[in-house]
């Protein structure tokens, strides 16, 4: 029998493998190993027993999970300021729409982020970054739109790149161009959909800033039409689709997002069943934003029943942003999943796993603990893998690995 020989292994670990459709996968007293930076073989302690192999490096993992590296699918992370003045207004009565209406909410980040110079938008936003590593997150997706101009929107995506080489973490970023109209704009608005469409789309497409497109198709956005012709335009770039749908009103951007073959829809509290019934037939990921909903406190959850029902797959993401969702933590989202929307912790933990890669597009690359996948793992000392978002800001990874390289904790290596 020919020896299989790796760069490591992890012996007598529990899996949370999220192989199969239902469930985690989970493999009790497992065993698994890695070679050049990709997922070489899984299965349990005794089977691995049987076979003939070597290793350059052992490790006793008993009493540990290990998990694949968890994906945050929709984050705006790279911004400037802050907007602790509008949570106040808020706590005074004052709505989200109406602050941005008067000027305030996302364009007041606009401001902010224009003036910073590309460094200092770095420095502030690594450290967002940095939390949701330190929650054991190794792909991450960062969306500009809160530059809205061709300069300031470049500015943030190159921020967003920077961000994946300083940590050693996947960042894919989405040109969010479209996430409302500019004060420039104001009354010309058709005129910065051309702008976006014939302009700073081209450009940012072929300076390979940005994996995909996004577009905030609200009342107080982008109507469908609008979303349409972004859309259209991206397509032509190959660029991949996610849209901002029905987190407001039912304003039939999950329908749009069915009918373009969008990879995600996210938000989706007022999507109706008509539409969710395309997306379950486009193979649309519903990306569902609990942080959003519960610091602007909404009242209607997602249809979670519907989406079920439909075996549509559910992505649970932070939103990370300064407006809506101030949250670095994909953890607490998990949890937040949980409590305000009722999901189960498989699908929580599936929602952060295997559901986020496939909705960035990556479900062959990432998401599973399955050999040829790239080996981006966590390693966790907890009892049982659902505590992860069971309990709330009680567990941090032993050990994040990312393609095979440890980048966060893990134990001393022996000198040899
Ligand atoms: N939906 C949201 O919840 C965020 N963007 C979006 O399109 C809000 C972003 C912000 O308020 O800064
Ligand atoms: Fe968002």
């Amino acid at each position: 029998m020919q020896s299989a020989a790796w760069d490591r292994v992890w012996i007598g670990a529990d899996l949370a493998t999220l192989d199969g459709d239902i469930g985690i996968g989970h493999i009790p007293d497992g065993a698994l190993a890695v070679s050049g930076g990709r997922i070489a073989w899984v299965g349990t302690r005794e089977a691995l027993n049987g076979m003939q192999w070597t290793a350059q490096r052992v490790t006793d993992a008993s009493g540990s999970w290990i998990t694949p590296g968890l994906i945050d699918s929709h984050t705006h992370l790279v911004y400037a300021g802050e907007r602790s003045g509008e949570f106040a207004a808020r706590q005074r009565g004052a709505t989200y729409e109406e602050i941005a209406r008067a000027g305030g909410g996302i364009l007041s980040t606009v401001r902010a982020t224009r003036t910073a110079s590309e460094e200092g938008l770095f420095r502030e936003a690594l450290p967002r970054a940095r939390a949701l590593l330190n929650d054991g997150v190794t792909t991450v997706e960062i969306k500009s739109g809160y530059g809205l101009d061709l300069e300031n929107e470049v500015k943030m995506l190159r921020v967003a790149r920077r961000i994946g080489v300083e940590l050693r973490i996947e960042v894919v970023t989405t040109f969010l161009g479209a996430h409302t109209f500019p004060p420039e704009f104001a009354t010309r608005k058709d005129d910065y959909v051309d702008l976006l469409c014939n302009v700073m789309l081209p450009r940012i497409a072929q300076e390979r800033l940005a994996d995909g497109v996004d577009a905030f198709c609200e009342r107080i956005a982008f109507t469908a039409e609008q979303t349409r012709r972004i859309f259209s335009a991206a397509r032509q770039h190959g660029l991949a689709l996610r849209l901002h749908a029905d987190q407001l009103s039912d304003s039939g951007g999950a329908e749009l997002a069915a009918e373009l073959g969008a990879l995600s829809a996210d938000h989706l509290e007022h999507a109706s069943r008509a539409s969710l019934e395309k997306m379950a037939q486009a193979g649309v990921v519903a990306g569902l934003l609990p942080g959003a909903y519960y610091y602007l406190r909404e009242q209607r959850r997602p249809p979670i029943d519907t989406l079920r029902e439909l075996g549509i797959p559910m992505a649970i993401a932070t939103d990370c942003n300064p407006g809506t969702s101030p949250l670095a933590s994909l953890l607490l989202a998990m949890n937040l999943g949980c409590v305000l929307f009722g999901l189960t912790p498989d699908e929580a933990l599936r929602g952060c796993t295997a559901n986020a890669a496939r909705a960035l597009g990556l479900e062959k690359d990432r998401g599973k603990l399955r050999p040829g996948m790239r080996a981006d793992l966590c390693v966790w000392r907890v009892r049982h893998a659902h505590q992860l978002c069971t309990e709330i800001g009680m567990h941090a990874p032993h050990e994040v690995i990312v393609a095979g390289a440890t980048v966060l904790g893990g134990d001393p290596q022996p000198a040899r």
